[in-house]
Order: structure tokens, then sequence, then C-alpha cells
């Protein structure tokens, strides 16, 4: 059973899978010093997430979200990010931030339900000003896969409207607290001057 298993084992690594899975056809990727966490002073942030690095892929067929934060940094319990994606590459649809108007959010949800939502931005009565997005509603949800000190999700291409493959994102880490009724922001990226990370 053992030298079947090294057997196993050697084949395994004498014959890669084909291609490495589905090509990329859209890519975008960014890092983020150690040690700019926001939030270092909050007694209530046992350990601050601090991000070093995200990436976006898309293939025919799926979108995979990766973010990546120092050593020790993710903590299971309380980390979590959100990842604001300009699918149009128009600042002028979706919620507003400067120089990206985000039509959808992706969640990744801290502690014990930890799964990824994914929401498109909605118009309403309350918002304001009027007829500009300022709410975003969820309506797909995934896993999350937690390593060491990575988040990745994948949602399918399909659930995103207005979108050629090409998107400009931002991420926002941070820690939630009192069982997720609120949040403290512990980093941003990219930094200014860059207001967004392009995926082309
Ligand atoms: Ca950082
Ligand atoms: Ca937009």
């Amino acid at each position: 059973m053992l030298a079947l298993t090294v057997v196993l084992a050697i084949a395994g690594c004498s014959f890669p899978p084909l291609n490495g899975g589905p090509a990329v056809r859209f890519h975008g990727e960014a890092t983020d010093p150690i040690g700019d966490t926001a939030s270092v002073a909050d007694a209530r942030v046992a350990r601050p997430a601090d991000l070093v690095y995200a990436s976006v892929q898309v293939t025919d067929d799926a979108l995979r979200l990766t973010v990546r934060f120092a050593p020790h940094s993710l903590d299971p319990a309380t980390t979590g990010a959100a990842i604001l994606l300009d699918t149009d590459l128009d600042p002028e649809t979706g919620g507003r931030n400067p120089g990206l108007g985000a039509d959808y959010l992706v969640s990744f949800h801290a502690g014990a339900r930890r799964e990824a939502t994914i929401a498109r931005a909605m118009t309403d009565a309350e918002c304001t000003p009027p007829g500009i997005p300022c709410r975003y509603e969820p309506f797909e949800h995934t896993e999350v896969v937690l390593s060491n000190d990575e988040m990745t999700a994948v949602f399918p291409r399909s659930a995103l409207a207005r979108f050629d493959g090409r998107l400009n994102f931002l991420v926002i880490a941070y820690a939630s607290l009192n069982d997720g009724r609120g949040t403290a922001t512990s980093d941003h990226m990219p930094n200014l001057p860059a207001q967004f990370i392009a995926v082309r």
C-alpha cells in the first residue's frame, strides 16, 4: 500500500494537469504594503487584517477573486473583505467612489457562516442624491476557500450583466465586531493616488 501511494505521488508530479485549467482571458492584480492597517490602535481588533495582494481572474465561465493578507493577520473568526467591481468601466454607473462606479459588491463574510456573496448596485427612494445607487442587493452566494493567509471565491461569469471581461476593482478589509453587527475597516487597496486595480 505504501509503495503504491509513493508511485502515485511521483506519477502525479510527473504529469501536471493539462493546461493548468481553463484559460484566463482577463487578469488584474496588485500588491499592498505590510503594516499600513488603519485600526492597529483599536483595542477591539486583536489582529487587524493587513492586505498584501489581491487578484481577479476572468475565464470564459468564471470570475475568480483572491485576497491575501500579511502572515497571521487573517483572523478566521473576524476578518472579512469587500471587493467593489466596476464591470462596465463607467464611473458614472453604480455606487460612487472616486474614479470607480461600483456596479457590484463581493463580500467575503467573516466568522462561522463563511461565504461570499455578490450584490448589485441598487437605487431606491431613499437614495440621496436621487437616482444614484446607494445600496447593494445580494443575489448569489458561493463558498470561500480559506488557506493560511488567503481567501478565494469563484462566481459564474454569467452572474454579471454588461460585462465583457474587463473591470476595475478595489478591496477593503475589515474586522467584524459584536457578532457581525459592526465592522471596523482595517486596510484598503490600492493606496492613493491609485483609485482602482485594472483587470484587462
Ligand atoms: Ca496592507
Ligand atoms: Ca460602473
